[in-house]
């Protein structure tokens, strides 16, 4: 139709109410607004993760934020958070990892390993990454890479059920 109107169509702009404000500020390690599983882990100098176990259910939406508390330069200490597939010899990814420093111990022949992982974080660095908790239940090994940490026992594991 043809409108000759001059008169702007008042879309609201003053008037409309404002929405109401997120009531879901908090809520730290529940759900966010789409259902997602919040979680948060800190990685410490100590060479350990605050969090070593968390549930999901069967495919649910995770946003993982990992940070590095410590204040070590990057090439001594860094920290980063990978997930396995099931069944896959975390001990031997590890070892993978130890000559991918070019990748930041991400081992490209090994990428097939993995479902999920972070950035290698330096220090008083965080990444936050949103993935897919695997359909299949059971137990799923996650873990730093840098060199040693695996080893003293900067590991975890994610149970879907
Ligand atoms: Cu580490």
């Amino acid at each position: 139709m043809i409108c000759g109107c001059s008169k702007p169509q008042s879309s609201s702009s003053a008037a409309a109410p404002a929405p109401a404000p997120a009531a879901s500020a908090s809520a730290p390690s529940a759900s966010d607004d789409s259902g997602a599983k919040v979680v948060s882990i800190e990685a410490s100098e100590a060479m350990k993760y605050n969090l070593t176990s968390f549930t999901a259910s069967p495919g649910q939406e995770i946003k993982l934020t990992l940070t590095n508390t410590g204040n070590q330069p990057k090439a001594a200490m860094a920290h980063n958070w990978i997930l396995l597939k099931k069944g896959v010899d975390a001990a031997a990814f590890d070892a993978a990892a130890l000559t991918a420093a070019a990748t930041d111990y991400i081992p490209a022949a090994q990428a097939n390993d993995i479902i999920a992982h972070t950035r290698l974080l330096g220090p008083h660095e965080s990444d936050t990454i949103t993935f897919k908790a695997p359909t299949e239940p059971g137990d799923y090994t996650f873990l730093c890479s840098f060199p040693a940490h695996f080893q003293v026992g900067m590991k975890g594991t994610l149970t879907v059920k």
